[in-house]
């Protein structure tokens, strides 16, 4: 029995009124149903259209990523975009992007107000921008010891292009107080233990990175409506820093006048020792032993080829790939083939935007027949570069910026 069913082991009428919100719809015979019967999650995970090669970590709630050599295109498409929930999505029944509405809210706003979509696209200016969005937890199948969570690989991250309104002009319009510090979002979906009052994840930023220009309430990416599995219809986004900063079916925005307190914000979510520690070891979740995740570290990825490449013509390879570096950019890419001993410098593009990742590329000629690996290092604009293996190891396993790397077999 749990929370739905009165003592008698009937489903409460609350129970019945939550139910129906979650599905969506009346559930029917109500009163018929059995004791200690619980109607059966109708909260569809399935995802529609993801390219077939994505890793699926677990489907309740879902989470998926992308093999590196699927995410080789500039702006990654939606199928190919990884899924990281914390609970379970709204109903899509339940979407209405006509009756969906935007609060802005907290004690550091001069009047709470609320926009409907149509009202917040004819009063403010739209604006497209290719953004990272990383999980923080990416690469943390790298830890040793291992550490709790998903163990993602290096799929976790994409960089679409998103479409939608500037927060700040939206914060603009309602007014701030000059307490403001931060701002912290809620979303509509579902909490693991179906219980609605319970929030799933509520985080935010600083009040200076809200009010960057980059930081979008969004309804598209690449063009279209956010899909279900992305946020519909509606999503915070805001490039480079942790991905868990982007809410996703986001109805409101709290200014706060205090660091934002949500589910997700303290304890060893989304922090990492202030002190490096040894791998392993236990830290006392205090407010002082942690800090927040900001800015991500310097990172790539190679794209193409896909690992374990054959090469039989000739001793050539063309190797490209992505470069990235949180509120930075990426000022220098190197690939090896010997483990690290020498570099040679690839070619790298300039980022379309701000936060935008940038693209690399190189022709790595191979002096004779064997199995190489190829690593790839980036080096973001302050010098600093990824470690080859493991960086420092934290309780939750975030942050590994390690070096990426492929094998190629060259069988000339
Ligand atoms: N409302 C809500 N927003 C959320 C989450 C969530 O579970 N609920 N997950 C966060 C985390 S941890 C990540 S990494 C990103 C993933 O975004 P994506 O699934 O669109 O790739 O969404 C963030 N926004
Ligand atoms: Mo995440």
């Amino acid at each position: 029995m749990n929370d739905y069913h009165n003592r008698r082991g009937f489903l409460k009428k609350s129970a019945i009124t939550t139910l129906a919100s979650l599905v969506g719809t009346k559930i029917m015979f109500a009163e018929n149903i059995p004791a200690r019967v619980t109607p059966l999650p109708l909260l569809s995970d399935s995802v529609d259209g993801k390219d077939p090669e994505m890793t699926v970590l677990s489907d309740r709630p879902m989470n998926m990523e992308a093999p590196a050599h699927l995410l080789d295109d500039p702006v990654t498409p939606i199928n190919k975009m990884f899924i990281r929930n914390n609970g379970l999505p709204p109903v899509k029944e339940s979407i209405d992007r006509s009756a969906w509405t935007l609060t802005i809210d907290g004690e550091s706003v001069k009047q709470k107000r609320t926009y409907t979509i149509s009202e917040l696209k004819q009063r403010f200016k739209p604006h497209t921008y290719q953004l990272v969005l990383e999980c923080g937890g990416n690469g943390r199948s790298g830890y040793y010891p291992p550490a709790s969570g998903n163990q993602w690989s290096q799929g976790a991250v994409h960089c679409a292009a998103w479409t939608g309104i500037r927060l700040k002009d939206i914060l603009a319009d309602v007014g701030l107080k000059d307490n403001a510090v931060y701002i912290g979002y809620y979303g509509k979906d579902i909490h693991l233990s179906r219980d609605a009052k319970k929030v799933v994840i509520s985080r935010g930023v600083p009040i200076k990175k809200a009010l960057e220009d980059e930081t979008l309430i969004a309804w598209a990416v690449n063009g279209d409506d956010i899909p279900l599995f992305h946020g519909a219809p509606l999503r915070l986004v805001i490039g480079g820093w942790p991905a868990s900063v982007s809410g996703k079916w986001l109805h409101t925005i709290s200014v706060r006048n205090i660091v934002h307190d949500g589910p997700k914000m303290g304890g060893s979510s989304y922090r990492v020792p202030v002190i490096p520690v040894q791998p392993g070891e236990k830290v006392e979740e205090t407010e002082e032993n942690f800090r927040i995740i900001e800015s991500m570290p310097v990172k790539s990825l190679i794209t193409h080829p896909k690992s374990g490449a054959v090469l039989s013509s000739n001793r050539s390879l063309s190797v490209r790939g992505h470069a990235w570096a949180g509120d930075l950019e990426v000022t220098e890419v190197n690939v090896s083939i010997d483990y690290g001993c020498t570099w040679q410098k690839a070619n790298l593009s300039a980022p379309k935007n701000r936060l935008a990742w940038q693209q690399w590329s190189a022709k790595i000629d191979f002096p004779q027949n064997g199995y190489y690996e190829i690593w790839v290092k980036a080096t973001d604009s302050k010098g600093v570069s990824q470690p080859m293996v493991m960086p420092q190891w934290n309780p939750k396993g975030y942050l590994n910026n390690a070096c990426h790397r492929i094998a190629v077999k060259v069988v000339v």
